[in-house]
């Protein structure tokens, strides 16, 4: 199978166009008119789609136009728009195109795009990270505070200077930490990947600011800020970034953690959620 295959042939020469015809077929197909948050759901946090509310429609991902189809064959991202308690609407977007995928950055940030096109003002992304700080074991879900983005690259094309200052919203992350005082907080360092970081440059990272690595969501928060949305960023400590622990990364260790504390911090999220 082409891993890289469209459902469709529609591309990205006006990203901004192909998120609204996606925005415009996500209300055709869920019946709503408006989504006001956005989520994406990263490693370990897949569960909280489950208990943000009443799931209303569903959509496999790679039928939103310009979103791809998976990579990986019988693993199907479903795009969900659910009704929270209260009467708002969150469309949780069921695909992430990484940056180390090499679509180009068009893709990675068409989420986003397509986000704010459906009305959404908030944006929550979450992933599953390397941690720095050796008090923060696997399953430590982590706000995040502000980022370093080492993908020597931009979503953003030509002359748009968009300020990154209160990237992560102060306000959004107070949300959080009424509902979890002890969140604690942390700078998240987006490395391109797919490789792991040596433990030099995990060194470097922590030299430069960083408490967590991982291979997403800066450039997603950059689109989604630049589309006008409001963002929070929530990290899964799902290891120890290489060279903090004595033992190696696996790919396993990731999903086992990610599994474990799925629940709790699904159930966090949820609540979080419901409070924006
Ligand atoms: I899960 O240790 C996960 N994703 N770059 N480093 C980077 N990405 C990650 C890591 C990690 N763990």
């Amino acid at each position: 199978m082409n891993q890289t295959s469209h459902n469709n042939e529609l591309d990205f020469n006006d990203p901004f166009e192909t998120a609204k015809k996606a925005a415009e077929f996500i209300a055709e197909r869920t019946g709503v008119e408006k989504h006001d948050i956005a989520l994406v759901l990263g490693s370990g946090w897949g569960g909280a789609a489950d208990l943000l509310g009443k799931t209303v429609a569903e959509i496999p991902a790679h039928e939103v136009p310009g979103f791809s189809k998976p990579a990986v064959e019988g693993h199907v991202g479903i795009t969900r728009s659910i009704e929270i308690e209260g009467g708002k609407h969150a469309l949780v977007l069921g695909s992430r195109t990484h940056f180390y995928e090499g679509r180009g950055v068009r893709a990675v940030a068409h989420g986003m795009r397509t986000a704010a096109a459906t009305g959404a003002k908030i944006a929550v992304l979450t992933n599953g990270c390397g941690g720095l700080n050796p008090e923060w074991g696997p399953g430590q879900p982590v706000l995040i505070s502000d980022h370093i983005n080492l993908t020597a690259a931009s979503p953003l094309e030509g002359a748009t200077f968009v300020d990154l200052t209160d990237l992560y919203s102060k306000r959004l992350r107070d949300v959080a930490k009424n509902i979890d005082p002890t969140l604690p907080e942390g700078v998240y360092c987006q490395f391109r990947g797919p490789h792991y970081e040596t433990p030099a440059e995990v060194q470097m990272a922590k030299i430069l600011g960083a408490d967590l690595v991982g291979m997403s969501t800066t450039l997603e928060a950059i689109a989604a800020r630049e589309a006008g949305m409001e963002v929070l960023g929530i990290s899964l400590v799902t290891n120890l970034a290489a060279g903090i622990s004595e033992t190696a990364l696996s790919h396993e260790e990731v999903i086992e953690a990610g599994r474990a504390a799925g629940p709790r911090i699904s159930r966090l999220l949820a609540d979080i959620v419901r409070k924006l």
